[in-house]
């Protein structure tokens, strides 16, 4: 028989992980697994740890651990190495003790995994999942906004849920991914965690998750400092949004050379094209400083002999332009002949260069060549 470690992490939680605890245990009756059950309590000074125990005289498989206060991540990665060294896992679980997660989805991750699952996330957005109706504006708001940057930024269509905390694994997708993961301490952790599950590739399968307000208890979450260290760790991390943003920087160094050498005198023409040259180095440099820093070109021999792979394939963006816009301006005239160029660059050069700085300039194993 299988057996699968339920881990909830406890802060002032006295109140709600009895009955929690109670409706899981009621869960496994219908289930073939020997469940065990985790607490990570930060020694709650409202006494959760004391109902905990009182839990475990009535139930053998549950463990308390309790340890100084650092955080959920910090918890969770307690409780999952505590879980690995000591409790023998196939399937490790994450739930919050607030009743936000109900314990009846269980059986539901427990399919998507027989059916070959590695990974299962409670999921809000998904059909058939939500987020309280009764949150303000702002919180909404947080949430949505939160979930949508992230998969903005790792180009992730799925999962949909990347800030959700209900979610069940096998023991070797967390033995995978671990390493530095302590670094997460908060709550940010969720989403590190998640990309790397990802990123190395498992299997991840969602189930709506109606995510209800608590009933018992106080949230712990910082909303504010939470969506920016989740903007943070996904700017650190996307390759996409660090081009975009060196590109900005790029397309303003142009547009200031432009105006500034316009305004000493210069032929416009001319100035456009030391504007560009030097949007192509901003460019450059940005992107092998930044970008693609983990795949940084070194070696001056290198470096200008990749520079000029560079500027021959920016030559690219410049004639998708210039056929746009002149097409633009031929068929419907020139009232938003700038229009057309913003268009160009949205929806065809961000994604030529992207494509050709990953293909060609900065591909991977770039070293060897
Ligand atoms: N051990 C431990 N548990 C924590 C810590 N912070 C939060 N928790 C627990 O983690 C779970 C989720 O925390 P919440 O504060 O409910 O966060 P949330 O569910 O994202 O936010 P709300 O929707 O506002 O409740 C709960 O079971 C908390 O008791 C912590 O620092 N240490
Ligand atoms: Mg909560």
């Amino acid at each position: 028989m299988k057996t699968i470690v339920v881990i909830t992490p406890t802060f002032n939680e006295r109140e709600n992980i009895n009955s929690l605890v109670e409706k899981v245990e009621a869960e496994f009756k219908k289930l073939d697994y020997k469940l065990k059950i985790l607490v990570i309590d930060d020694y709650s000074p409202d006494g959760t740890a004391e109902v905990v125990l009182k839990l475990s005289k009535k139930y053998k498989n549950i463990t308390l651990r309790s340890k100084k206060k650092e955080g959920l991540g910090a918890a969770y990665v307690f409780g999952m190495n505590y879980a690995l060294a000591k409790m023998s896992p196939d399937l490790l679980v994450q739930i919050d003790a607030d009743w936000q997660h109900n314990p009846s989805l269980l059986p539901k991750f427990i399919k998507k995994i027989e059916a070959g699952a590695d990974f299962v996330i409670g999921s809000r957005y998904i059909s058939g999942g939500s987020i309280p109706k009764n949150w303000g504006l702002h919180r909404k708001i947080y949430s949505v906004i939160g979930n949508l940057i992230v998969r903005f930024g790792f180009g992730a269509l799925a999962p949909h849920d990347w800030t959700s905390g209900y979610r069940m694994m096998r023991t070797e997708v967390y033995t995978t991914v671990r390493k530095g993961l302590e670094a997460y301490s908060g709550y940010t952790f969720q989403v590190a965690f998640l990309y790397r599950v990802r990123t190395m590739g498992f299997k991840i399968a969602e189930v709506p998750l109606v995510f209800v307000d608590r009933i018992h208890g106080r949230s712990k979450i910082a909303p504010y400092d939470y969506i920016k260290n989740v903007i943070f760790y996904v700017i650190n991390n996307s390759t996409f949004i660090k081009y975009v943003l060196v590109g900005g920087v790029g397309f303003t160094v142009q547009a200031v050379t432009f105006k500034l050498l316009n305004a000493i005198g210069l032929f416009p023409g001319l100035s456009v094209m030391i504007g560009s040259f030097f949007a192509i180095v901003t460019n450059f440099l940005g992107n092998n400083l930044w970008t693609f820093g983990h795949k940084r070109i070194t070696g001056v021999t290198r470096l200008l002999k990749k520079f000029a792979q560079f500027f021959t394939t920016s030559i690219g963006a410049i004639v998708i332009q210039g056929v746009v816009v002149s097409a633009g301006v031929f068929l419907w005239g020139r009232a938003l002949e700038f229009w057309y160029m913003i268009f160009a660059i949205i929806f065809l050069v961000i994604p030529y260069n992207y494509f050709i700085y990953n293909r060609f300039i900065w591909k991977t194993g770039a070293k060897k060549n």
